[in-house]
């Protein structure tokens, strides 16, 4: 029944609060009045988006009343230091669903709606996400946000609004199409803007040196270009805490809407293009997974969201009463990759050029604020900027920067006399061909701590990349793996599998994930395992059901769901997955009674647009797809699936689903992977090399509950320093060798043999992942995978006893372990041992 405009008027009954109350009948008032009061809209009218925006708004009311609150426990705490979390990404995905959750009134909300005669599980369905991130490094940065929430420790996310995030993909003939993503038609409820707080960003014009009242000698930038940064403000809860944090993100303008000079001098054109630039810099996400693109539009995003976010710090920290000196012991900034790393000498150029610090005075305080987190060891995603651009964008910076290296050459010289090789290497200038910055070396110069992701990336990161940086500055290294929020990835995208878990060991595990430790007697319960391998199922019959509705293609929910979601890149390996995939195609064509365990194999990725390896990739697996699942030789026991669009909202569709977690990057290239963890902790089992968290989750689950394969990171070294055949491994592989030629011969595209040609080239010729050098070691270890799936009970004790060991994984411990180690704030951004 819906309540009537009239029957809204009833608010001031007791017991009855439309902004904050958390009940059934709260909750459905607070609906009713924003689509009355602030939509205008009639129920008999109003649309499913209508019904989507009241409801985010009435949760939002209760997001920001505890985030008012959480600012002013912060006001209360003069000692207190917040964690500033820059990043060029926020893969924050959808927002109801997790917002129910951590406020704990998922059900109430759901009655609230049901009494109106409203599905909640429709408007969840409806939401469209804000892919303001790549893969990972976006998603992460998201992950710890919830994380810092739920520890309630004060935490800002700083980074771009981007009116266009990642792009939408389609498959059209196999092929991947882009299409823009409008992620703000229907109106993004959870944001506000904050026009009143905007900031003035500089860019380019040059530098002046004069004397100050003082008689001190100072500089000063005179731009050429001002940009306004605009804040949007999205509040970030904890799980069922009170802390609601922030995530600010920042919206280029214009100056002034229309240049008045311009506009009475009668060119109008002009004055509307300056804002037409002006709004450029926020317009578009760069779809580049690890690997940067060079162009001056990116340089400037990067300094524009930095800009926004330093300024936006200092004013705050100096309000409250600190002084540009003690900068530092209020804030705490970590960069996420190189990509905030400009903050480094904006940070020096605010504190002495605005505020007349010394340089030693300076540098102590932005050394003591940023920490930076390196992300991937792949030489091409080593940002660097040509210095006559970034001189020409950023002059004042580039004087700032070549002071800070002719400080660091001289520190390096000092340490290392006529040592002029190792000045070399650590500058913060290439000099060999176009000279640039080397922001790496920048982000390390001006960091008290250097982390990397998983432990064999930050020991690659320390022997090789790094190394000259932990002989001089060997405290400044540490190790911090990465996790994911179990809120979401699990609470939220597996209800099914939450709800068992908290029956058997109670409900605590989403904020203290080692309970989930207590699973483990249980594995050993038939019970138990029942109930398990229900669950599962339920899962992948509501994931068949959409692969049919985005697909038309049936698989079976018996069969082996066999998975490997994540960017399309030739590191990941997906076509050493299709290598597998053909193999037992052609065992089926050779002997087609051979009895084999049925299997689904779902892909899902995005390609970045100019990266055509990828994008052959994708259509490599549609064609497999096209050539094996109606074979009838092949009775669907085969069947590949390419899900389009991979996003954080399909991802919570998938991962419950899984059985076999695909996690084949060859060792030494994937800095940790988060998706491998999302797996485990829904009960897939991983076949995996030991690259990245791999390792790691191998080392918790135990080697016995893992499926591993493939050279190690110090062999694939070894193999290619001795030269590297992939030929040869071809002409000795029979079967291998059949399954290329099966691919060379065209089978897969029609009879043409030029489509496929360059990958198979690539593969025979170069090689540069190892994909042959595995082959055989994956193919193996997949027929031990499928031996056990024919044991259902020692699959399921093992899918159990996954979860029970992955607590090492939650976010949460990833976040306790920044605190302790870089950053030195508690709960309420208490200082802990080392704060600054
Ligand atoms: O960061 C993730 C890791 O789990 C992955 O292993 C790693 O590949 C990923 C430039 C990147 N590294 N570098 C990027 C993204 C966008 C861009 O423009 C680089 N992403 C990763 C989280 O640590």
């Amino acid at each position: 029944m819906f309540p009537s405009v009239a029957a809204t008027e009833a608010t001031s009954e007791p017991g009855r609060d439309v902004r904050t109350g958390l009940d059934p009948a709260s909750l459905m008032q607070a609906v009713c009045d924003y689509l009355y009061y602030f939509q205008g809209r009639h129920p008999a009218t109003a649309s499913r988006n209508d019904f989507y925006l009241a409801t985010a708004y009435a949760v939002r009311d209760r997001l920001f009343q505890r985030g008012i609150q959480s600012l002013d426990a912060l006001l209360h705490r003069p000692d207190g230091r917040t964690v500033a979390y820059l990043s060029a990404e926020f893969l924050m995905g959808p927002q109801l669903a997790a917002n129910l959750v951590n406020l704990g009134i998922h059900d109430a909300m759901r009655e609230a709606l049901w009494r109106m005669d409203i599905r909640l599980e429709d408007l969840i369905e409806h939401e469209v996400e804000p892919g303001l991130g790549n893969g990972g490094l976006g998603r992460l940065a998201a992950c710890y946000l919830d994380s810092l929430a739920t520890l309630e420790i004060p935490a800002i996310g700083y980074g771009i609004r981007y009116e266009f995030g990642i792009f939408n993909q389609q498959i059209r003939d196999g092929w991947q199409v882009e299409l823009t993503d409008k992620w703000l038609h229907l109106g993004y409820p959870w944001e506000v803007a904050r026009p009143e707080r905007a900031v003035a960003v500089r860019y380019g014009g040059y530098t002046e040196a004069y004397t100050d009242e003082d008689g001190r000698h100072r500089v000063r930038w005179i731009p050429a270009e001002v940009v306004k940064g605009v804040p949007h403000d999205t509040p970030i809860l904890g799980y069922r805490v009170k802390t609601c944090n922030l995530l600010r993100l920042w919206r280029a303008e214009a100056v002034q809407t229309f240049d008045f000079e311009a506009f009475n001098i009668g060119d109008y054109a002009r004055a509307v293009e300056d804002q037409v630039t002006s709004e450029t810099i926020s317009k578009v996400l760069y779809p580049n997974d690890a690997s940067p693109q060079g162009k001056a539009l990116r340089l400037k995003q990067q300094y524009f969201f930095v800009a926004c976010a330093i300024e936006d710090m200092l004013r705050a920290h100096l309000r409250f009463g600190g002084t540009p000196s003690t900068f530092h012991k209020r804030w705490a900034a970590q960069l996420n990759d190189t990509h905030p790393t400009v903050a480094v000498p904006e940070l020096m150029r605010l504190l002495l050029d605005d505020h007349g610090l010394e340089w030693d005075d300076a540098w102590e305080v932005t050394q003591k604020t940023f920490g930076y987190t390196n992300h991937t060891l792949l030489p091409e995603a080593l940002e660097t900027w040509p210095i006559d651009l970034f001189g020409a964008l950023l002059p004042r910076h580039l004087e700032i920067v070549f002071e800070i290296n002719r400080r660091l050459c001289d520190g390096i010289r000092r340490v290392y006399p006529g040592d002029e090789d190792r000045v070399r290497r650590m500058s913060l200038i290439e000099e060999q061909g176009r000279r640039s910055l080397r922001m790496a070396n920048l982000a390390c110069v001006g960091s008290h701590a250097i982390n990397g992701v998983a432990a064999l990336h930050t020991e690659l990161l320390k022997s090789q990349v790094l190394s000259d940086w932990v002989a001089m500055f060997p405290e400044r290294f540490c190790n911090i793996t990465n996790g994911v929020t179990p809120r979401r990835f699990v609470v939220v995208a597996n209800p099914g599998q939450s709800k068992l878990v908290s029956e058997t060991i109670g409900d605590d595990w989403p904020i203290h994930l080692d309970a989930l430790r207590r699973l483990e007697t249980h594995a050993d319960d038939p019970g138990f395992r029942a109930r398990w391998r229900d669950t599962k199922h339920a899962n992948k019959r509501q994931l068949a059901a959409v692969i049919k509705d985005r697909t038309g293609i049936s698989v079976d929910p018996d069969s082996l769901f066999d998975i490997q979601v994540k960017r399309i890149h030739e590191y990941k390996r997906q076509h050493l997955n299709v290598l597998h995939i053909l193999t037992l195609y052609r065992r089926l064509k050779l002997n087609p009674d051979l009895d084999i365990v049925p299997r689904t194999f779902v892909f899902g990725g995005k390609a970045a647009p100019g990266y055509h390896a990828a994008k052959l990739i994708i259509k490599l697996v549609g064609a497999t797809g096209d050539l094996v699942n109606d074979d009838p030789d092949v009775r669907g026991r085969l069947k590949v699936v390419f899900f389009p669009n991979f996003s954080v909202k399909n991802g919570q569709a998938i991962y419950p689903a899984a059985d076999l977690s695909e996690q084949i990057s060859t060792a030494g290239q994937e800095a940790s992977g988060t998706g491998n963890m999302k797996f485990a902790l829904n009960g897939a089992l991983t076949i995996g090399t030991l690259d990245g968290a791999n390792i790691e989750i191998r080392e918790e689950v135990g080697a016995e509950n893992f499926f591993l394969f493939g050279l190690t990171a110090d062999e694939v070294r070894s193999v290619k320093a001795s030269g590297y055949w992939p030929r040869a491994i071809y002409e000795q592989n029979e079967e291998l060798r059949a399954v290329i030629d099966l691919i060379a011969s065209g089978a897969l595209a029609g009879g043409d043999t030029t489509l496929f040609r360059s990958l198979v080239d690539g593969l025979l010729w170069h090689d540069p992942f190892m994909v042959l050098a595995d082959y055989q070691s994956y193919v193996a270890c997949q027929e031990r995978v499928a031996a056990l799936w024919r044991d259902p009970e020692a699959w399921s004790r093992m899918s159990i006893l996954n979860v029970a060991r992955m607590g090492k994984f939650s976010s949460d411990r990833s976040i306790r372990d920044y605190c302790e180690r870089v950053w030195h704030v508690g709960p309420l951004g208490a200082p802990t041992e080392g704060a600054p």
